[in-house]
């Protein structure tokens, strides 16, 4: 990358300077709802329902906050944290320092999207990685509190250990379908939102923080939240009334250049790779596209949605599932990991999964989704363990892949059963 991001911070300031007056056109279009969060006024046309139903939340969370002055809390991302969860983690610790209270970022897995590293990179967004082991050493006595955001805490490690610990859950805010239940001081989850980043413009917007474009800081979280939006949205094709509302508020501030300098970043050798195998194995029925890329590593996990995100383009098929045995060396894990991206409306992916993969012995789901997205994990148990013939790590292979693929085709083809066929 030739850009440098201090350059393209310096030349966003005059992009975003020349700003309207965002309260006499509030005075016009809106009947100032309700007087004691008049800032609510700036978010012009929404449907007056999301309208009350963003206020009182702002509000909650503004006690909640007040209630927590100048304690330190924890920040918890899923495993592999996308745009969305990182832009959303750093406004809330954004908001969260108005009243002194410190927040760290955290996530266990790793940051192996391109896009992601560039995002962490180019705006020096403050997200820390720990991986289980390291939180299970590590003294969480200062955290009075932690936040969960764009998950429910179904894709985090860290969550069982930090609750272990006896920390309470302080925050969750997302917009994937209801996992189950958590006791949280404060909690908005709206599945019909599209992307946790709209949420916390939202709140934004109703006076949690008031952006300042002559703030670095404030522009390069506003280019995150943009990133956030658009990557969870499909580039706003996805996108709703409050999606479309919350990215008007962002052009305000965010930095154009920075953001095709985050979205510019290219893909490695190793996911150009396992793309070529996903291509190589798909097979499609029913205008489903399914592949098995086999064994990769950790760092490249990524690799299968975006995988998945290119199988979806082709000529008649409408969903693309991806999958392969992801290992890590150092920590000796090995999982299978898929995702589904699909085009039809009509397909719930959070359902599919769901119905695909059934449930665990604890009764927690293999996986879930949101809207035209899903991702599953499912533990090797006992298989587990890397160190093996490569005659043996075939055989391991084949056996997961044919019941994978027995599942999907159980739905895919629902006539025609493979396990039956003769
Ligand atoms: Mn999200």
């Amino acid at each position: 990358m030739n850009l440098n991001s201090s350059h393209l911070l310096n030349s966003s300031y005059s992009q975003t300077e020349p700003k309207e007056e965002p309260h006499l056109i509030a005075a016009v279009e809106l009947p100032a709802p309700d007087t004691s969060l008049n800032a609510m006024s700036e978010i012009g046309y929404p449907a007056q329902r999301t309208n009350s139903l963003v206020m009182q939340k702002t509000e909650a969370l503004r006690q909640v906050f007040e209630q927590h002055r100048q304690e330190r809390q924890l920040v918890i991302l899923q495993d592999f944290p996308d745009p969305d969860a990182l832009s959303s983690a750093w406004t809330y610790q954004l908001i969260a320092q108005e009243y002194e209270i410190q927040c760290d970022i955290v996530y266990a897995g790793t940051l192996s999207h391109q896009e992601n590293i560039a995002l962490v990179k180019l705006t020096g967004l403050p997200a820390q990685r720990w991986t289980a082991q390291a939180a299970k050493s590590k003294d969480l006595s200062m955290y009075t509190g932690c936040a969960l955001i764009d998950t429910q805490g179904t894709t985090s490690q860290l969550l069982p250990i930090v609750q272990d610990s006896g920390i309470p859950i302080t925050a969750v805010v997302d917009h994937h379908s209801l996992q189950g239940d958590l006791k949280a001081e404060f909690a908005d989850l709206r599945p019909t939102v599209r992307a946790t980043a709209t949420i916390f413009t939202q709140y934004l917007q109703a006076g949690l923080l008031k952006l300042d474009s002559s703030v670095a800081q404030h522009i390069k979280c506003a280019t995150a939240l943009m990133h956030g939006l658009r990557s969870d949205t499909d580039r706003l094709m996805q996108a709703q009334e409050d999606d479309f509302l919350a990215a008007a508020y962002l052009s305000r501030f965010h930095d154009a250049q920075l953001l095709n300098a985050i979205l510019q970043a290219n893909r490695s050798k190793r996911v150009m790779d396992v793309i070529e195998r996903s291509l190589k194995n798909r097979m499609v029925q029913n205008n489903f596209s399914i592949a098995g890329v086999g064994y990769l590593r950790y760092d490249d996990r990524d690799a299968i949605p975006q995988a998945a995100d290119f199988l979806v383009t082709e000529e008649n098929v409408h969903t693309a599932v991806v999958y392969g045995i992801v290992h890590d060396d150092d920590e000796e894990l090995e999982l299978v990991i898929g995702s589904l991206r699909t085009t039809k409306l009509t397909l719930d992916p959070d359902e599919f999964i769901k119905e695909a993969f059934g449930q665990d012995s604890h009764g927690r789901f293999f996986g879930g989704g949101r809207t035209s997205a899903g991702g599953f994990e499912v533990p090797i148990g006992f298989l587990a363990g890397y160190i093996e013939t490569s005659d043996y790590a075939k055989k391991k292979w084949e056996v997961f892949d044919t019941q994978i693929k027995q599942k999907l085709l159980r739905l895919v083809n629902p006539k025609d059963n493979p396990i039956q066929t003769e």
